[in-house]
């Protein structure tokens, strides 16, 4: 790294607290109206800066990272997940790459357990009920939903998220199933009397309601393929914080209309920000705006964690949040 401060490129808007900071330590240009930059610009960024602060929306694939400039050594990502970034390419090319882990846990726990809650219940179709002004009251029979007591929960990635998940559900007398790469620590499984399985397979045919926490990878991608989603239970649920990716969203939409899955709560998308237009007509799904982790303390804590990631590897130091391929 070069005695002078290094430039920073900040390719989103970040909380203003965060860019004071930043302006103090490093030469940083930052993104003030926030518009996603356009390719060329993200080009430019990448052939330029000293340190990348990217966001999800910024695609850092291979032909991107071709473009990079001989000062470019450092990728530090705002956000958890790294799928936007080809990370063979970046370690071939002497960059490393950051990320901000462990900040967002409890908030995408949070939205993950609001639409655990919400699909079964249907609470925003009520609420699109009341504001279109075609409420007749209350009746016996009226928007009946399904209780979430003593239904059985699969969570697919059992990592921070996952067990944030679990700890919730098991306030709302869900019960804990899982299937992960590995097996967690057996304390952690009897803290959250959680089910291990193997075979996702035999996951999905047993449990009411499925959601989804492990990152996006070559591995996990359609790992909800159109096979396996005609495994789960007609009355089941999906819901999805991770990444859009990770489900067949085609399959998916196919298989809500025809009633052959119960519903679904999706924060993520894959072609984001398209979705799916057959999902917009569904009236047993619950649909956001990649919002699971989008609280103010949350993106101060991302931003804080950047920071500290370029201090320490301008500085010399290994970087906290290092990103090693072998982890995902
Ligand atoms: C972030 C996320 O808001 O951190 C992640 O992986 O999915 C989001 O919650 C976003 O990625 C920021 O880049």
């Amino acid at each position: 790294m070069p005695t002078r401060k290094p430039l920073v490129i900040v390719t989103r808007k970040l909380p203003d607290v965060i860019e004071t900071r930043m302006m103090e330590l490093f030469e940083t240009r930052l993104n003030r109206d926030d518009k996603p930059l356009a390719e060329a610009d993200l080009t430019e960024a990448v052939a330029t800066a000293d340190v990348l602060v990217p966001t999800v929306t910024d695609r850092i694939d291979k032909s991107m990272l071709a473009h990079a400039g001989p000062r470019l050594k450092l990728i530090a990502s705002f956000g958890t997940g790294v799928d936007h970034i080809d990370l063979a390419t970046a370690r071939q090319r002497g960059i490393t790459v950051t990320n901000t882990p462990g900040v967002l846990t409890e908030d995408t726990a949070d939205m993950t357990m609001a639409l655990i809650l919400a699909v079964p219940r249907r609470l925003t179709e009520g609420e699109r009920l009341l504001r279109s002004g075609k409420w007749e009251g209350w009746g016996p029979t009226f928007m009946l939903g399904h209780r979430i007591w003593g239904k059985r929960l699969g969570i697919i990635g059992m990592g921070r998220i996952g067990s944030a998940v679990a700890r919730r559900a098991r306030g709302f007398g869900l019960s804990i199933h899982y299937h992960n790469r590995r097996r967690v620590r057996p304390e952690l499984e009897s803290e959250l009397e959680a089910t291990f399985w193997e075979s996702l397979d035999q996951m999905l045919a047993h449990v009411d309601i499925i959601s989804i926490n492990c990152p996006h990878t070559p591995a996990t991608y359609h790992l909800l393929s159109a096979r396996r989603l005609k495994l789960i239970r007609p009355h089941a649920y999906i819901v999805n914080t991770s990444r859009g990716e990770v489900i067949d969203e085609n399959a998916l939409a196919r298989m809500l209309a025809a009633k052959e899955i119960g519903g679904a709560g999706l924060d993520v998308f894959e072609r984001e920000p398209a979705v799916n237009p057959k999902l917009l007509q569904l009236t047993n799904v619950v649909l956001l705006p990649h919002m699971g982790s989008a609280t103010m303390e949350g993106r101060v804590d991302m931003g804080e964690k950047v920071i500290i990631n370029i201090k320490t590897f301008v500085d010399g130091h290994a970087p906290p949040d290092r990103v090693i391929e072998t982890m995902y």
